[in-house]
């Protein structure tokens, strides 16, 4: 049985994934982005309820493997829209068009549970290390900076921008559907540090849209210290985290010309204890104050035309 009592491999997410759609025809569509670098899916759903003119919101989850609450949170959110009773939820489900990716590095996410729970990239091999971390390997700024040439180390951008078929997927389908599906909203989902980022990482200039995505950053930080007392900060990712180029959420805004683009760092356990590791009891106050705060993202946006 699947829930947010604790984390699930894969295979349990894409079926749980499957019987959305058997359980909601019409509603929910699986789609798979193509094959991972070891051949596996990277599948997510597209959920429409029929309402003509609405945009799209995509959310990308997962694309760091080991930060395992951010795919428990990407099902929790593909929860709320199918079943939520709240007149609000139901209406904010309604309202936009949804595509939600859990697991954008299967290969990665696979080897956390049968091999290094720590790992981060992707699985591709180069020479005696292994892995691209694809939150570098984006093509906007690529390799300028916080990324690095050695694929030994975490933070490898790649041997080229995109060169790595989970990016190229990415980019693919959103070429593709960015326009024709009226994607307004990318958002991608990490842990830890409790932070609300928008773009850009790659340089401390701003973005044209700069104060509306500080105040709607904002706001949905407001909103989750009501539902849970957490302090989320936000701000751009250059002055809220540290530099870090050929990030998706850069490349989204930048180069696709997305607007609203959020990157959420959920929360971690207490200091004392190994940052990726978060207890399963954390899923679901995790998941409730980042739904929240994607509704107050919607909604103030929407306000800003
Ligand atoms: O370093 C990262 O990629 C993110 N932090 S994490 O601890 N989850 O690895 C920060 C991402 C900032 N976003 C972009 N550079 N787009
Ligand atoms: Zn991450």
């Amino acid at each position: 049985e699947f829930d947010w009592k604790r984390f699930f491999q894969l295979e349990s997410i894409y079926g749980w994934l499957e019987k959305q759609a058997q359980d909601h025809p019409g509603v929910v569509t699986v789609l798979d982005l193509g094959s991972s670098t070891q051949g596996l899916p990277i599948k997510g759903v597209r959920i429409a309820f029929g309402l003509e003119n609405v945009t799209s919101v995509f959310v990308e989850s997962g694309i760091h493997a080991r930060e395992w609450i951010a795919p428990a949170t990407a099902t929790y959110f593909i929860d709320q829209l199918l079943h939520a009773t709240d007149p609000a939820v139901k209406s904010l489900a309604r309202s936009h068009n949804w595509f939600i990716f859990p697991a954008v590095n299967p290969d990665g996410y696979q080897y956390t549970f049968n091999g290094d729970r720590m790992w981060r990239k992707n699985r591709n091999l180069f020479g005696i290390c292994r892995g691209v971390d694809l939150n570098r390997n984006f093509p906007l700024s690529w390799n300028s900076t916080g990324a690095s040439g050695n694929p030994c180390h975490y933070d490898f951008s790649g041997p080229s921008a995109a060169s790595e078929v989970e990016t190229q997927r990415i980019i693919q389908f959103l070429e593709a559907r960015a326009e024709s599906d009226r994607v307004r909203t990318y958002l991608a989902l990490h842990s830890y540090s409790q932070l609300i980022m928008f773009p850009y990482g790659h340089s401390a200039e701003r973005v044209e849209n700069y104060s509306d995505l500080k105040e709607i950053g904002q706001k949905a930080s407001d909103r989750i210290k009501e539902i849970s007392g957490r302090v989320y900060k936000s701000g751009s990712i250059y002055e809220t985290i540290y530099p870090s180029s050929g990030g998706s959420k850069d490349w989204a805004h930048g180069q696709l010309k997305i607007p609203i683009t959020f990157t959420f760092e959920l929360r971690g356990p207490p200091e004392s204890e190994e940052l990726f590791i978060l207890s399963a009891k954390e899923i679901e106050p995790t998941a409730r104050e980042a739904f929240a705060a994607v509704q107050t993202i919607l909604d103030e946006a929407a306000k800003r035309g």
